[in-house]
């Protein structure tokens, strides 16, 4: 398992801590297809959609929020602002009539892969349950 043993060390090395890919996208210094903004969040297409809409929800300021798993008492308000806005922006995308999936992916077990805390909004197709 060459793949899950890279995926394994990208993770970890990730998990560090550093600034990732996404404050890139947040300063605009990297492309993304930007499909909701407000002061506290951003909602983008994933460069590596695994279904015909994915979206990423994240927020502006990752703070503490390099994953689910670090989150404290005092995240508790913008957890809920990003999955608000994770059913907003499958609104935005027609999902609310079909039914999609909201996914967090946490730390080296979950395949996390970037650091910055984000919500995976997919559908746009029967979904299937387990995840792999
Ligand atoms: O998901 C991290 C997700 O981030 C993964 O689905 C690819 C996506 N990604 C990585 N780089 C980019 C850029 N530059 N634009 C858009 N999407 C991106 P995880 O849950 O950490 O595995």
């Amino acid at each position: 398992h060459d793949e899950a043993a890279a995926a394994r060390a990208a993770a970890k090395s990730a998990s560090e801590g550093g600034p990732t890919i996404f404050d890139k996208i947040i300063k605009r210094e990297i492309p993304a297809t930007v499909v909701f903004e407000d002061e506290l969040c951003m909602a983008f297409r994933d460069v590596n959609p695994q279904a015909p809409t994915h979206l990423l929800v994240i927020p502006k300021e990752r703070g503490n929020l390099s994953q689910l798993s670090k989150a404290q008492e005092d995240d508790k308000s913008m957890l809920g602002h990003l999955l608000y806005t994770a059913n907003r922006v499958a609104a935005q995308e027609g999902l609310d009539k079909t039914g999609y999936r909201v996914v967090i992916n946490d730390g080296v077990e979950g395949c996390q892969s970037v650091y910055h805390l984000h919500l995976h909004v997919i559908g746009g197709r029967q979904l299937t349950w387990p995840p792999g």
